[in-house]
């Protein structure tokens, strides 16, 4: 019960169980790892697939003879194991050369860099059958006013966008772009900082159908956002390409626990909206293994986003099925919230007298929603004694 199959869909980035624990305040406390090991572990654990950032696998600037070899052994492992790499990403934020951002630094030359090292990952990325090309603009942003002309970046945001869509189009590429919003850190502010403001720049790029976005849980909610409703309206913009689940505790640091930790009753609402909505993509965990623990608490963290997950679906599954919250979701008034407001149509509503001559206002505000009743059944299936 609660172990997870490939047909789960679960995906682990490899930056997250390798994470080696080195925070802004303290070196390493645990080895790397070797990927080859975390393909076999995460597959051995149920695991459907596992993500990467290019310098995740190969080291920034290795030469071509030592990339080919790692990809090979990478390869190899992915083909003995059964596991996919549905998705990839560049890493633009941790060489100094992006100390000032990426597609949107102010230097024109290391515009020119990220893009180039962008195109590369691309092409490595279809080749291990990637479908979906991840992009968190970490160093996109600022600390201070004058630093970054906000609208010139987001003039130049959209000309590396444009041209990785145009780039994947000539090549004939099945890969679709997911924008990571995130409010801050590492800069003080960051670009595209939440669903909403990617959701508005992705309408104005020359391919909008290529590009949808890769929400994780604690950016929201590291702005005081509702996660559930973020992605419930990325989804109503046909727009959720990808997700990065973990546990956040309010607005703080990225604290990136592992799924299940942080806002659990965030993540039973999450998981209760991503199984009624239709969402097939990955169940992506993009989370960081405390630092305190050696490699038994790597592997048991991530085993446990998986369990976590499937136990609050069990949970959400049940919460639907419980012929008191069918009734109690009438009293509340859900199933008319689907009614369309009008279809009468406009010239219908400005004729219907019932809509504002003789509607009693006091009388529709006497009648109570019954959500107090409605949410505490919801936390008792959550907390399992219903
Ligand atoms: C940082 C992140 C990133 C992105 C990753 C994927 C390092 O807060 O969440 O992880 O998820 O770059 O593109
Ligand atoms: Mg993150
Ligand atoms: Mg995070
Ligand atoms: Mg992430």
């Amino acid at each position: 019960r609660f172990s997870p199959t490939p047909e789960d869909r679960f995906t682990f980035g490899l930056w997250t169980v390798g994470w080696q624990g080195r925070d802004p305040f303290g070196e390493a406390t645990r080895p790397a790892l070797d990927p080859v090991e975390a393909v076999e572990r995460l597959a051995a654990l149920g695991a459907y697939g596992i993500t990467f950032h290019d310098d995740d696998l190969i080291p920034f600037g290795a030469p071509d003879a030592e990339r080919d070899a790692i990809v090979k052994r990478f390869r190899a492992a992915l083909d003995r194991t059964g596991l996919a790499v549905p998705m990839a990403t560049t890493n633009l934020f941790s060489h100094p050369v992006f100390k000032d951002g990426a597609f949107t630094a102010n230097d024109r030359d290391v515009r020119r860099f990220a893009l180039r090292k962008t195109l590369r990952n691309i092409d490595l990325a279809v080749e291990l059958g990637a479908t979906t090309y991840v992009a968190w603009g970490g160093r996109e942003g600022a600390e201070s006013g004058a630093a970054k002309d906000v609208r010139v970046a987001l003039d130049r945001m959209k000309e590396a966008f444009d041209l990785l869509g145009q780039y994947v189009t000539e090549q004939g590429y099945d890969l679709r772009f997911a924008i990571e919003p995130k409010p801050n850190e590492p800069r003080g502010d960051i670009l595209l900082p939440t669903i909403g403001h990617a959701l508005a720049f992705i309408e104005r790029l020359e391919r909008p159908e290529l590009v949808g976005v890769n929400p994780e849980t604690g950016h929201e909610q590291m702005a005081g956002l509702n996660f559930p409703h973020g992605i419930a309206q990325a989804l109503w913009a046909g727009k959720l390409f990808h997700i990065d689940l973990n546990g956040q505790s309010g607005i703080k640091y990225d604290q990136d626990f592992r799924f299940g930790a942080g806002d659990l009753r965030q993540a039973f609402w999450l998981v209760d909206l991503l199984e009624t909505a239709g969402y097939e993509g990955p169940r992506h965990f993009d989370f960081k293994p405390v630092r305190t623990d050696g490699f038994d608490g790597v592997w048991e963290s991530a085993k446990n986003c998986m369990r976590n997950y499937l136990i609050l679906k069990e949970r959400a599954a049940a919460f639907r099925a419980d012929p008191d919250v069918v009734a109690a979701l009438a009293a509340s008034r859900l199933p008319e919230l689907a009614v369309p407001t009008a279809a009468d149509g406009l010239a219908g509503l400005l004729a219907d007298p019932a809509a504002y001559e003789t509607f009693d206002p006091d009388a529709a505000a006497a009648r109570s929603m019954a959500f107090e009743h409605l949410d505490q059944l919801a936390l008792e299936h959550l907390l399992g004694v219903r």
